[in-house]
């Protein structure tokens, strides 16, 4: 399924002058240069698509395959990643999951997302599946096991996995581990804690000098009790043990229910060590909701703390973080989702650029709350989606992409391609 530029065109053809007419109202009412400025930023942040995601979901209660048209092979996957680039010139960048995405010719594959402008993002480890070949079962964990052996199963695949994204051009292994215990007394704490940093560190030890170790953490599940890695905090201290490479790895959805994520962020910034992003959204206790669709406040105010932050530290915002999205699509059609994920990223960040930062820190010096709530709040109750719509266009991309994306029948596209009933594999 191919967009091209003709397609483009008469798209934002027929939504230009509504468009104008909004662009023209911002740029009446704030900073030009600041309007210039944060177009630019726009238009260089790019999210990385995991490859798990361009599948419908499910959940241990069941899969619903609702779509049609899902990719079947790795190739597909980078299509479908690819058509969404096309449409928001936004999502340059695919993530794998190994096993799940094990290329069979590295170079044809290295050269089809060459074709579609796509990158490798971080590669992803999986020790929370026992895979078929496998020898011994991750059932009581993997990097935490008290099985030696275990361990060293654990650790070979997380270094295969490196040499796997070595030969695609990725920087970076994220290793989430669903390691932990269901009930109290199965798991002596500073045991599992101990066997988990040994075994990262050898895989560390594995590491090339030019790429970063993320290590996610998740509060629950699948574990019910405890999890190895289940704060910042542990993962902070395992970051630090192991060494510069290695960071925390903050996912939205794996927090407890009114963590404060924004000052989490604030303080791993502070100390070099946050890693990058997974976006999700949540209301209750998942990470699987489009990006902004629950909680967007919540959002703008983190990416409130990472402008100001990477600003103060002079970081790159595009290049210096890992900005990727985790979600599941159990209901929606995967890549309408993520183009919704991208778009509700892309707000928060337009929101957070256009702060008046003058404004807010005089008010934090000066204490005055009311004013410094009322400065958030400004920027954040004004429509910036034009602002947004606008760095899309200049990157030669659709001022609608879902719109554009139901237009040309991307769907039934895949589908005739594809068939009815492909599974994509992941989750
Ligand atoms: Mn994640």
């Amino acid at each position: 399924m191919n967009v091209d530029n003709i397609q483009i065109q008469s798209h934002n053809d027929k939504l230009s002058s509504s468009h104008h007419r909004k662009f023209s109202a911002l740029k009446e009412d704030w900073s030009s240069t600041l309007i210039d400025q944060t177009l630019q930023k726009l238009i260089d942040f790019q999210i990385a698509i995991p490859s798990w995601a361009l599948g419908t979901g499910g959940t241990r209660f069941g899969r619903f395959a609702i779509t049609g048209g899902e990719p079947r092979t790795l190739a597909e996957k980078i299509a479908d990643v690819g058509l969404l680039h096309r449409l928001n010139a936004a999502s340059d960048a695919i993530s794998l999951h190994i096993p799940w995405d094990v290329p069979e010719d590295i170079n044809e594959i290295k050269k089809s997302a060459e074709g579609y402008g796509l990158a490798f993002d971080a590669v992803n480890s999986n020790t929370f599946q026992d895979q078929p070949d496998a020898l011994l079962s991750y059932k009581f964990g993997s990097l935490q096991h008290v099985d030696k052996a275990v361990r060293n199963q654990a650790i070979a695949h997380n270094i295969e996995v490196i040499k796997q994204g070595q030969a695609l051009g990725s920087k970076a292994l994220t290793v989430w581990l669903a390691d932990g215990s269901c009930f109290p007394g199965q798991l002596n704490f500073r045991n599992a804690f101990q066997n988990t940093l040994d075994s990262l560190q050898q895989i560390y030890a594995a590491l090339p000098s030019d790429w970063k170790l993320y290590v996610e953490y998740k509060a629950f599940e699948p574990n019910f009790y405890s999890t190895t890695i289940g704060d910042w905090g542990q993962s902070l201290l395992l970051a630090n043990k192991l060494g510069d490479q290695a960071k925390t790895l903050v996912d939205l959805g794996h927090h407890l229910p009114n963590a404060n994520i924004e000052q989490i962020v604030s303080l791993l910034l502070m100390e070099g060590k946050l890693a990058g992003f997974h976006f999700n959204d949540s209301k209750y206790g998942d990470d699987d909701l489009t990006a902004g669709s629950i909680k967007p406040y919540q959002l703008f105010l983190i990416f409130n703390e990472l402008v100001e932050g990477m600003d103060a530290a002079g970081m790159n915002h595009a290049k210096n973080l890992g900005w990727m999205i985790d979600a599941s699509h159990n209901v929606k059609d995967p890549l309408e989702d993520l183009l919704q994920s991208v778009e509700g990223i892309m707000i928060a960040y337009a929101q957070a650029l256009m702060i008046d930062r003058a404004a807010l820190t005089q008010a934090q010096q000066n204490n005055d709350v009311a004013l410094a709530q009322e400065v958030l709040q400004h920027t954040f109750r004004t429509d910036f989606r034009p602002l947004v719509a606008e760095a899309r266009q200049r990157a030669g991309a659709a001022l609608s992409p879902i719109h554009l994306y139901r237009e040309l029948k991307c769907r039934e596209q895949l589908i005739m391609e594809r068939g009815k009933t492909t599974t994509a594999t992941g989750l």
